[in-house]
């Protein structure tokens, strides 16, 4: 499977066309536009998302809610698109109200961007570096998840931190049994005291003009065993979830199961023991390795934390140069967020979702669902056969 997708932050639309699906596979754009709302949530969110109200429309590849195996192309409108008709027209002269963006923000693409593509204005830069090409890509990943959920693999995601506030160990470790209460959180987070305190940290980083980063983990359960690949090394699944991860506007860090603190451990005390049971035959008492062995899934559940730097937009902005005049000046102010990472979160299961997807393609295949379905049956039953004979 693959996908490409394309628009500018304030053009006309986000568009994205996947190719790669199976046919058959019943589609209902209610539940990609659940997951779109989903991203578009969150306390810290800045005036757009007022604006915005995402809905995909479903252009070619489905026909009665079921994927015909020809190209799916999706859209999502920009309704901002009505007040940047002038300045995002793809045809014309820019207007001479609409004053070229000559300030690179630090942190943001703008200046690297502006250096590669030779650009005078940064918007240029701005309008595709922008996070809201990420709504395309919570869509496209909604088509994989539902192909994925077909087979009961599910996504959660909560925040761990934002700023200096952490929740507590406990609801990291229970994130399913806190599922509910995570959904309805403006921060994605299950602790009330953590959830009430990292309010107010946002609250306080907009009163200073300031943003906030963060740290969110992300639990994938009901993954078979044999997804990706330890034969060669981009076949290992564990390089491609982290490098969807990383590719996430503002994400700088990635750890899978135990990440950095595994690393200060022994390997007797890491590692997860292999243990044959009479009952249940060959079982793991622990899952430090979050799913992953030999870039491999291991059939446990997956886990995975990210870490969102803070928001380079600042009302009170950084030391820059302007671009036009090389004088030393303050970076760009625009509309922005104060803080963003509930939204990465819900981006990240959608990323996460076609990586799992891609790999689920390459190991069962099938041309229709019913092929899939027959590949996936024949291998879990090869995988409990093996799993059981194995006793103490
Ligand atoms: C963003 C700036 C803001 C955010 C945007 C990401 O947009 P605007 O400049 O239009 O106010 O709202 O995120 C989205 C539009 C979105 O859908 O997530 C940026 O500069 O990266």
């Amino acid at each position: 499977m693959r996908y490409l997708s394309g628009g500018e932050s304030h053009g006309p639309c986000l568009t994205g066309i996947v190719e790669g699906l199976p046919a058959g596979l019943a589609l209902h754009t209610a539940e990609i536009n659940r997951h779109l709302q989903r991203r578009q949530s969150g306390f810290g969110r800045g005036a757009r998302m007022a604006i915005e109200k995402d809905r995909v429309e479903i252009l070619s590849g489905l026909r009665f809610n079921r994927t015909l195996g020809s190209p799916l192309t999706l859209q999502v409108k920009n309704r901002d698109w009505e007040n940047w008709q002038e300045i995002m027209a793809p045809e014309g002269q820019r207007p001479p109200e609409a004053t070229p963006l000559t300030r690179p923000r630090p942190g943001h693409a703008d200046l690297a961007g502006g250096l590669k593509y030779n650009h005078d204005d940064l918007r240029a830069v701005l309008e595709r570096s922008s996070a809201r090409e990420t709504a395309m890509r919570v869509a496209v990943g909604s088509v994989a998840r539902l192909l994925l959920e077909k087979y009961e693999i599910c996504f959660y995601s909560h925040v761990l931190s934002i700023g200096s506030i952490s929740v507590d160990t406990k609801f990291a470790e229970n994130v399913s049994v806190y599922a509910e209460q995570i959904e309805k959180s403006p921060v994605r987070c299950a602790e009330p005291r953590a959830e009430e305190a990292m309010m107010k940290e946002i609250e306080a980083a907009r009163r200073d003009g300031d943003t906030l980063g963060g740290v969110f983990e992300l639990v994938i359960t009901g993954v078979p065993p044999g997804l990706g690949s330890y034969v060669h090394w981009d076949r290992r699944l564990d390089g491609r979830l982290a490098g969807a991860l990383i590719s996430i506007q503002g994400i700088k860090g990635v750890e899978i199961g135990s990440g950095f603190f595994g690393a200060t451990l022994r390997g007797s005390v890491l590692h997860d023991p292999i243990i044959g049971e009479s009952e249940r035959g060959i079982i793991r008492p622990s899952n430090r390795a979050g799913g992953l062995e030999g870039g491999t899934t291991n059939g446990q559940s997956l886990i995975l934390r990210a870490a969102m730097k803070p928001i380079p937009t600042l009302a009170s902005p950084l030391p820059s140069v302007d671009w036009s005049t090389g004088l030393n000046v303050s970076g760009a102010v625009e509309r922005s967020d104060v803080c963003a990472v509930p939204s990465a979160a819900v981006v990240a299961e959608a990323v996460l979702a076609w990586e799992l997807a891609v790999a689920f393609r390459e190991k069962f295949g099938g041309d229709f669902i019913e092929e899939v379905d027959a590949a996936y049956s024949y291998y879990r039953e090869h995988v409990c056969r093996c799993l059981r004979q194995k006793k103490d």
